[in-house]
C-alpha cells in the first residue's frame, strides 16, 4: 500500500450526445472510481474530476441532423450522464460540463497563454466547406472514393476499408456529408500547435513512464515513428469555445466563426471543473492545489482512443503553458466488446447503462464489469458470463459466506459476536491470512490491476467459506460449544473485513454488510465525511464479542435466466431496428461500367488466413498471413474495427491476389481481403470451401 499523498484523478469527459453505456464504464470510468475510493479510505487528499466534454462537429453534425441546437443536445444528456453516473456509485468530487462559462474564460485564459509564450504558428489553407449549411467540414464528414482500394465511402481522415490513413485533399470525388451540396474548397487561416518542434521533449518525458501499460507505450512509440507533426488547435464551427478575439488580432487572424478545436478545449475541462469545484468548496484557490503543485499525483483514466492527448497533445499544452503538473500515469483501457462484437451506438448493439441499472442492482453491473475489464487487451461482455459472474461468485461466495455466518450465530448464539477463547491453530491462521489481504488488494489497485484486486476480494470470501466448512460449526455447536464459537467469531471477523474491503467494488453491498455487522466509523469512500476506521484497518478484528448483529438479510440475490433473455432480446430487437433504419438508407451507387476485358484482368483467388495479428500503429488494420498454395502473402486488412484476429484465423477467404503491393504504416500488403458492406456499414467476410490457391471467378 501507497502512502496517502495529494492526488488528482480525472475520468475522460463523455461526449453530451448520446446515453453512457458499458463500454465507457470499463474504459475510463469504473477502474477510476475503484482507485478514488480505495484511497480515501487509505486517507490520500484525492479529488476525483470529470465532467461532459460538450463541443466538437460530432455534436454540430448531430444537431444538424435532429434539427435542434447543440445546447439542447448537451443539456439532455449532460443530465442523464449525471443521473446514470450517480445510480452506479460514481464516487465524483465534481463533475463539470464544457459549455459552462467558467470553462469558457479557463479555456479562453489558457489558449491566450499559450499565445502569449508563442506556442502557436498559423496557416492559411483551402478547406472543404459545405456552402448548404455554411460549415466548413471536419475531415470526418468529408466521404469519397479512397484512392488505394476504390472504396466509395471513405472519411476525409481514413479509409475504413483498406485501413489508409487519408486527408480530404486526396479522396476522389469528395462529398459533403452534411448536404446534398457540392463541396468547395474555401481559404481558412487555423492556429497550430507544431508538435513536432517539442517531440524530443516529449520522447525524453515518456522515457521516464517505465510503469506505464504496455499497450499505452506502445501507441505513443508509434506516434513518434511517425513524427508527431502538426495539429490544428482551432476550427470553423459554429460550436465551441470562441477564439480570443485579441489574440486572434495579434495574430492578424479573422475570429469570426472560429473556436478551439474540441481536443484543445476539453483536456482543459479537467482545470474549469476542478475550479468549479474550488469555488463551491468556497476556497477558489484550492483548484491550484492540486493542478499547480508538482508533487500532486496526477493520474487520467482513458479509454485507448484518447491515448495521444492525455499523452502527448495535452502534456505538451501543459508543458508549454506553464505552471501545470504532468501526468503520473495515463492507464488507458483497451475497448469492450458485446456479445462477441463491436460495440456500436449506431447499430444498437449497446448496453445503455440507465437500462441496465433498472433491470439489475448497480454492484451486480460494477462486479461483472471488473472481472471482465479490458485492461490489457479488448474484452468481450456477455450476458451469460455476468449470470456466471453474480451467481457463481457473488452471490455463492461472497453473499452465501457473509448470510450462512450471520444466520448461524443469529438462530444459534442469541445474534450476537461470541467470544473467542483459546483459539485453534485453524483459527489463528485464519485471522492471521484475512490480516494479509488489505495490503494484497491494495497493492494490485495502485498498480491500476482492478481486475485481480476484485480477485483478491473473492480470494478472502472463499478464504471465509473454506474456514466455515472445515469448522463445521453445525456439529461443534453440541459436542464443543466454544469451537463452535471460535469458529463463527472468526467467520465473523472476515466478515468484517469484507465489508471493509468490498467498499471500493460494491460499495452498496458492502454498506448492506457493515449494518448488518455493526461496523460503524469506516472512513469514507465518498467525497466528505469522516470516520476514524481506514482501509488499513481491515487487517485486524473488527467486530467486538458480545455485540450485537442486525437482521440478517441475503446479500445478492441471484439473476434469473428470464432476466438475461430479456436483455438479450432487447439486443436483438435494437440492432434490428438500426439494420432497418439504415436499409432506408442508400446503397452504394454502382460503379461505372467496365469491360469483361476489365474484369478479366482481376485474379481472385481462395486464401487460408494462418495468423492474424492486430497492427500496434494503426486502429483499423490486422496482418494476416495467407496461404494462397501456390504461396504465402502479407496480406494488411483495415477491418480490425469489425472483426478481431481471432475472427480471421483460419478462415479460407477471397483474396485479390493480383493487386500491386502496397505500404501501410511501414507494412506491404500483397493483396486484398474481399469482405460485404452492408448500408449500417457492418463488414461481413466473404469466405469459400475450397483449397487455397483455387480460382474464383
Ligand atoms: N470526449 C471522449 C471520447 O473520445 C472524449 C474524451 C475527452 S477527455 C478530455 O470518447
Ligand atoms: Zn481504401
Amino acid at each position: 500500500m501507497t502512502e496517502p499523498k495529494r492526488i488528482l484523478v480525472t475520468s475522460a469527459l463523455p461526449y453530451a450526445n448520446g446515453p453512457i453505456h458499458l463500454g465507457h464504464l470499463a474504459g475510463a470510468y469504473l477502474p477510476a472510481d475503484v482507485f478514488c475510493r480505495y484511497h480515501r479510505m487509505l486517507g490520500s487528499d484525492l479529488v476525483y474530476i470529470c465532467g461532459s466534454d460538450e463541443h466538437g462537429a460530432a455534436i454540430v453534425k448531430q444537431s444538424i441532423a435532429e434539427g435542434v441546437d447543440p445546447q439542447s443536445i448537451v443539456d439532455k444528456y449532460h443530465a442523464l450522464a449525471m443521473k446514470d453516473f450517480a445510480a452506479f456509485g460514481m464516487s465524483f468530487d465534481h463533475y463539470g460540463r464544457t459549455s459552462s462559462e467558467a470553462h469558457r474564460k479557463t479555456a479562453s485564459e489558457f489558449f491566450r497563454t499559450m499565445a502569449q509564450k508563442g506556442a502557436f504558428t498559423t496557416k492559411t489553407e483551402q478547406l472543404p466547406y459545405d456552402p448548404k449549411v455554411e460549415l466548413f467540414l471536419a475531415d470526418r464528414f468529408v466521404m469519397g472514393t479512397c484512392p488505394i482500394c476504390g472504396n466509395e465511402s471513405a472519411y476525409g481522415d481514413q479509409c475504413e476499408k483498406c485501413g489508409t490513413a487519408l486527408s480530404p485533399r486526396e479522396l476522389i470525388d469528395p462529398r459533403s456529408t452534411m448536404s446534398d451540396a457540392e463541396l468547395v474548397w474555401k481559404e481558412t487561416t487555423h492556429f497550430y500547435l507544431p508538435m513536432g518542434e517539442h517531440q524530443a521533449r516529449l520522447e525524453a518525458w515518456i522515457a521516464e513512464k517505465t510503469d506505464w501499460k504496455v499497450n499505452v507505450l506502445g501507441q505513443i512509440k508509434s506516434w513518434f515513428t511517425l513524427g508527431l507533426g502538426e495539429r490544428a488547435m482551432t476550427r470553423d464551427l459554429p460550436w465551441g469555445v470562441p477564439i480570443p478575439e485579441d489574440v486572434a488580432a495579434a495574430a492578424g487572424v479573422n475570429a469570426e466563426g472560429k473556436v478551439l478545436y474540441v481536443w484543445f478545449d476539453a483536456p482543459i475541462g479537467y482545470v474549469s471543473s476542478t475550479r468549479e469545484w474550488a469555488e463551491q468548496l468556497g476556497d477558489p484557490e484550492r483548484w491550484k492545489t492540486y493542478w499547480q503543485r508538482e508533487d500532486t499525483r496526477l493520474i487520467h483514466y482513458i479509454g485507448k482512443d484518447n491515448i495521444v492527448f492525455h499523452t502527448l497533445s495535452f502534456p505538451l499544452m501543459l508543458m508549454l503553458h506553464g505552471d501545470y503538473v504532468l501526468p503520473e500515469n495515463v492507464p488507458a483501457n483497451e475497448f469492450l466488446n458485446l456479445e462477441g462484437q463491436k460495440l456500436s451506438t449506431s447499430r444498437g448493439w449497446a448496453v445503455w447503462l440507465g437500462e441496465a441499472l433498472e433491470a439489475f442492482p448497480a454492484d451486480y453491473l460494477r462486479y461483472s464489469l471488473l472481472r471482465t475489464l479490458p485492461e490489457t487487451r479488448d474484452a468481450d461482455f456477455t450476458w451469460a458470463d455476468f449470470s456466471a459472474h453474480v451467481n457463481n461468485e457473488l452471490a455463492d461466495n461472497f453473499g452465501n459466506f457473509a448470510n450462512r455466518t450471520i444466520q448461524f450465530a443469529t438462530k444459534y448464539l442469541g445474534g450476537t459476536v461470541p467470544e473467542l477463547v483459546d483459539p485453534s491453530d485453524a483459527d489463528r491462521a485464519a485471522l492471521e491470512e484475512m490480516a494479509t489481504f488489505p495490503a494484497r488488494i491494495g497493492a494490485l489497485i495502485d498498480q491500476h490491476r482492478m481486475r485481480d484486486a476484485v480477485q483478491e476480494l473473492m480470494a478472502l470470501g472463499r478464504l471465509g467459506n473454506k474456514y466455515f466448512n472445515d469448522g463445521e460449526p453445525w456439529a461443534t455447536r453440541s459436542k464443543d460449544p466454544q469451537r463452535c464459537n471460535n469458529t463463527v467469531h472468526v467467520s465473523l471477523q472476515i466478515c468484517g473485513a469484507l465489508s471493509v474491503l468490498a467498499e471500493p467494488f460494491i460499495p452498496f453491498t458492502a454498506a448492506k454488510l457493515r449494518a448488518i455487522l455493526g461496523v460503524e466509523g469506516v472512513r469514507p469512500s465518498t467525497p466528505g465525511g469522516q470516520g476514524e476506521l481506514g482501509w488499513a484497518d481491515a487487517a485486524r478484528p473488527l467486530l467486538t464479542s458480545g455485540s450485537a448483529l442486525g437482521t440478517p438479510e441475503i446479500l445478492v440475490s441471484k439473476v434469473d435466466e428470464a432476466a438475461i433473455e430479456a436483455q438479450l432480446e432487447l439486443l436483438r430487437t435494437r440492432s434490428a431496428a438500426a439494420a432497418a433504419s439504415t436499409a432506408e438508407a442508400p446503397y452504394a451507387p454502382v460503379r461505372d461500367t467496365i469491360t469483361y476485358d476489365d474484369f478479366a484482368k482481376l485474379d481472385f483467388r481462395v486464401g487460408h488466413v494462418t495468423s492474424a495479428e492486430r497492427v500496434k500503429k494503426s486502429k483499423k488494420l490486422i496482418r494476416c498471413e495467407v496461404d494462397l498454395g501456390f504461396e504465402t502473402r502479407q496480406i494488411l486488412a483495415g477491418v480490425a474495427e469489425h472483426f478481431t484476429p481471432e475472427d480471421l484465423l483460419g478462415k479460407r477467404v477471397i483474396v485479390v491476389a493480383n493487386l500491386a503491393p502496397r505500404k501501410m504504416v511501414g507494412l506491404e500488403s500483397q493483396g486484398m481481403l474481399l469482405m460485404a458492406e452492408d448500408r449500417g456499414g457492418a463488414l461481413h467476410m466473404l469466405t469459400a470451401d475450397s483449397e487455397p490457391g483455387s480460382t474464383v471467378s
